[in-house]
């Protein structure tokens, strides 16, 4: 089974991040640390979207990962995206520290994140109860910032 994975975010600005996963059995959660830097301060939006793509930018990545066919909720919530993490925080510094572990993210079997991307946005997401049509799609987290492809690791 894949146990660790990494995912190193760019993008067109500031905004750089190195985010490493870790699963110690098929069956259990994924915990997610690492560091984003180059942010304003506030909540950012953070996601696993669809396709390990980046022809186009983080444009390519598609929308967030939801083989379930869920509206878009925050991590807590039974019914989300599988890519749903929630947000991230930046402290005045610029730099949000990552320290997430996830029961619906798995680095294994079909619906591994693994080839997949993540993304930090420009805003904070709204959990879905944001009271508009954009808000159970993306959370209106606004443009993203930086994204990379999740690897495997050692
Ligand atoms: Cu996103
Ligand atoms: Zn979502």
């Amino acid at each position: 089974m894949v146990s660790k994975a990494v995912c190193v975010l760019k993008g067109a600005g500031p905004v750089v991040g190195t985010v490493y996963f870790e699963q110690e059995s098929d069956s259990a959660p994924v915990k997610l640390t690492g560091e984003i830097t180059g942010l304003t301060s506030g909540q950012h939006g953070f996601h696993v979207h669809a396709f390990g793509d980046n022809t186009n930018g983080c444009i390519s990545a598609g929308p967030h990962f939801n083989p379930y066919n869920k509206t878009h909720a925050g991590p807590s919530d039974a019914d989300r995206h599988v890519g749903d993490l929630g947000n991230v925080t930046a402290g005045q510094d610029g730099i949000a520290k990552i320290n997430i572990t996830d029961k619906m993210l798995t680095l294994n079997g079909p619906l591994s994140i693994i080839g997949r991307t993540m993304v930090i946005h420009e805003k904070a997401d709204d959990l879905g109860k944001g009271g508009n049509e954009e808000s159970l799609k993306t959370g209106n987290a606004g443009g993203r910032l930086a994204c990379g492809v999740i690897g495997i690791t050692q």
